[in-house]
């Protein structure tokens, strides 16, 4: 597994456009300040070196990002965590599973971003979405741990949220519930695509808009500006990293209540935009078959004939979304059981290595003492023992349950 070694600590100003006014300028948490203290005490300058520091574990944790596609997750994951996450060409969606990130090491914790779909793929449908979050989330649940943090990007460059990044972020907000919206942080980004005048006008949209991100707001989010650079996103998580985990209404409705997802807030939200789109399609062929109807007769076989193609069509579509709302519990069912024993497998796995660990670090305090106690040794041997000593802590290298465990899931789905 890579964890990677701490990063370049983020300035303190880590919004870097000059032209806005002082009441827009991104402000850091005062918790992010205090973070940065106590991450350069115990990583930069003085101090003893990492390598003879007391081997205290640092925190795991998870961070899920979420947002319409193209929206800048893969980007904003692969910047923090050195990953290779594939990026979006415009639209077209590149992330049509959730993925989990490379961990990494940031203000004293080991963190694992978790990128996530939007629900608006062009080839996933917003069903295998919400199953694919729904089983990652639950199954991370189960193994004992909840998110820190949830970011949803969202580009200010957009000039209106339209129905998609409506349908986005009202899943979202299905899926979180209401007692997690302190740990949610609203990152805006693409600001280099704006004027900075436009981009405030529409962060003040943004922000007090109640059909947008006005109630989550108030329910304790923190809207935050990204600036692209490393430093800005690590800036972004100092707002999230310090957060005390809470369970997401889907975790407690799936896992502590065993719900069927389709009677979880998300798999009804999820539900009544099926209907909706539904019900539109019908409204269509309605009209279609009028249309038709007046085509015959007026023996217009053109016209008719070109309606009952797009007829055709609208009846496909309609049973597309029937098959999309009947599936959801059952294809929900087998993903999860699928998940289930490979995490399973990897609980195993680890359990050994654990057990593995514990006894090179056995070994090590025997070896330590042993050298210590006989301080007669010849030198030749005193070398090769301290070459033993090196090689065992080196094989003590950490391993993130996160990372291992959100792999492991993230292999379930074929897509
Ligand atoms: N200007 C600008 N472009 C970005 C930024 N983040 C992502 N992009 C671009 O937006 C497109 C979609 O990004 P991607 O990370 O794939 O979005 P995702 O679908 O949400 O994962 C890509 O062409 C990126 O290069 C940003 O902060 N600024
Ligand atoms: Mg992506």
């Amino acid at each position: 597994m890579a964890a990677h070694g701490p990063r370049s600590m983020p300035s303190p100003q880590p919004f870097a456009s000059s032209a806005m006014n002082d009441r827009d300028r991104y402000q850091p948490p005062p918790q992010y300040l205090q973070s940065q203290q106590s991450s350069l005490s115990q990583y930069a300058g003085g101090g003893a070196p990492r390598s003879q520091m007391p081997s205290r574990e640092p925190e795991e944790i998870l961070i899920a990002v979420m947002g319409a596609t193209g929206s800048g997750k893969s980007t904003f994951t692969n910047l923090l965590s050195d990953s290779d996450l594939a990026v979006g060409e415009g639209l077209k969606s590149c992330t049509t599973k959730v993925e989990t990130a490379n961990t990494f090491e940031l203000y004293g914790k080991l963190i694992t971003l978790v990128d996530t779909p939007g629900f608006d793929d062009t080839t996933v449908s917003d069903t295998d979405i919400l199953k694919m979050i729904a089983v990652y989330l639950s199954s991370t649940y189960e193994t004992g741990r909840k998110l820190s943090g949830i970011i949803y990007m969202h580009r200010i460059s957009d000039f209106r949220v339209g129905g998609v990044s409506r349908r986005n972020f009202s899943m979202f907000r299905k899926l979180c519930g209401d007692e997690t919206l302190r740990n949610v942080a609203l990152v805006t980004n693409m600001w280099s695509e704006v004027t900075p005048e436009r981009g405030a006008a529409r962060e003040r949209e943004l922000r007090t808009d109640p059909l947008l991100f006005a109630p989550v707001i108030n329910g304790g989010a923190t809207l935050l500006r990204h600036d692209g650079t490393l430093a800005g996103a690590q800036a972004v998580l100092a707002h999230v990293a310090q957060n005390t985990p809470r369970t997401l209404a889907i975790q407690r409705e799936l896992v502590d209540e065993h719900k069927d997802i389709a009677d979880t807030a998300a798999g009804v939200e999820l539900d009544r935009e099926l209907a909706a789109l539904r019900a539109q399609h019908v409204a269509q062929l309605a009209e279609i078959q009028r249309e038709m109807e007046a085509a015959l007769a007026e023996k217009d076989e053109q016209t008719r004939a070109e309606l009952e193609s797009v007829r055709g069509e609208l009846l496909q579509n309609i049973q597309k979304i029937e098959g999309d709302r009947d599936r959801l519990s059952r294809e929900f069912a087998e993903e999860k059981a699928k998940a289930d024993e490979r995490v399973a497998q990897i609980q195993e796995d680890l359990a050994q290595e654990k057990a593995a660990r514990a006894e090179r670090q056995l070994q090590i305090t025997q070896l330590s003492e042993e050298m210590a106690n006989n301080r007669a040794l010849h030198a030749r041997e005193r070398e090769n023992m301290s070459r033993q000593l090196a090689d065992l802590r080196r094989q003590r290298s950490r391993g993130g349950l996160f990372g291992s465990i959100g792999r492991a899931i993230d292999s379930v789905f074929g897509f």
